[in-house]
């Protein structure tokens, strides 16, 4: 029997495909008596339930492209940095029966008013979509992956924050017990990581609750993350649970570890090295292939103006 190679153009969309789309497709075959077989051998677990149920697949906004096929989701859930989990790349192994659901965010500081809220409350106040982001990290790697989300924007009107607030600052869950990294005290929990109003009200900057046409995997930072696609992929902080408008310039977990190495912009440039290595070329997860990487990860259009009257400030680290 002959097998036709997918070409390499027609990969990205299948990889997005919702599950459902398989499943049918699967099914199909199995009426025909031809993927019996292949079902056998690779039972689907039904999805656990999730209070997002209703929300998946989103309709994809097609404003968002991509100029290389998606990372396969099996690739990009077994590769991850968590590191309340561990430092290792192995997070999917360390990842125990981390339970995103119920969540809490709390939403403090410079608003009309402090909110504390069901994480579905939010969502279903928040317009969901799915987009095709690209995904740098600083440790010269790249994914693709189709987010599920909403635009930090809309969070921000929502919270109605004071007009003296200039920054949104976002911590990660820190209770011991959560994770087991969480006991390391040579880490300055909880994970924070910060942007410029300015920043999180430009249209790229996203609130991830899902990926791969699902509610996000533990490993992906569940049940709320954030991706901000032309910075460094440690600005795209995981598992948030406290949102905070504040006039002081957040520390990030990186920063405070080794500022010498890691900044408060941390916006992709390959002309600036990080102090032990080039940021010239990524490594492309998957394919393992070596590509040249783009200043502001590709996004130049829609947001080096964030930065006209701040070349004096480290915008690269
Ligand atoms: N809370 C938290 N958020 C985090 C991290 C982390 O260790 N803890 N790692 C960051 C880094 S370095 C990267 S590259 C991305 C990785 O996202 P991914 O695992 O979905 O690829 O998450 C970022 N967000
Ligand atoms: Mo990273």
């Amino acid at each position: 029997m002959l097998i036709r190679n997918p070409r390499r153009w027609e990969l990205p969309e299948a990889a997005a495909t919702p599950e459902s789309a398989f499943l049918n497709r699967r099914q199909l075959l199995a009426g025909m008596g031809l993927g019996a077989g292949l079902i056998a051998l690779r039972p689907q677990p039904a999805a656990a339930a999730t209070p997002f149920d209703g929300i998946f697949p989103a309709k994809r906004n097609e404003a968002y492209k991509l100029d290389r096929e998606l990372t396969p989701e099996d690739v990009n859930s077994k590769y991850n940095n968590f590191y309340e989990f561990t430092p290792g790349k192995q997070v999917y192994a360390a990842i125990g029966d981390f339970k995103p659901f119920p969540w809490t965010v709390t939403i403090d500081g410079m608003v009309e008013e402090e909110k504390k809220l069901d994480i579905e409350k939010l969502v279903a106040a928040m317009p969901v979509e799915e987009r095709l982001y690209r995904h740098r990290c600083v440790e010269a790697w790249s994914m693709t992956v189709p987010w599920t989300g909403f635009p930090l924007k809309a969070l921000i009107d929502y919270a109605r924050p004071l007009s003296s607030a200039k920054y949104v600052r976002f911590e990660t869950f820190s209770s011991p017990g959560m994770a087991p990294e969480l006991g390391n005290f040579l880490y300055p929990w909880p994970y924070v990581e910060g942007v410029t109003m300015e920043e999180g009200t430009n249209d790229l900057a996203f609130m991830v609750i899902g990926a791969y046409g699902k509610p996000l995997l533990g490993q992906f930072g569940a049940p709320l993350r954030l991706a901000l696609p032309w910075k460094y992929g440690f600005k795209s902080i995981k598992s948030i649970v406290r949102i905070t408008f504040t006039d002081e310039r957040p520390v990030n977990f990186w920063q405070q570890l080794q500022s010498s190495e890691y900044g408060f912009w941390a916006n992709v440039n390959p002309d600036v090295p990080h102090p032990r290595w080039s940021q010239a070329e990524e490594r492309v997860l998957g394919s393992g292939a070596y590509v040249p990487t783009q200043l502001y990860n590709g996004y130049a259009e829609e947001v080096a103006g964030l930065y006209k009257g701040l070349e004096s400030e480290p915008l690269f680290m």
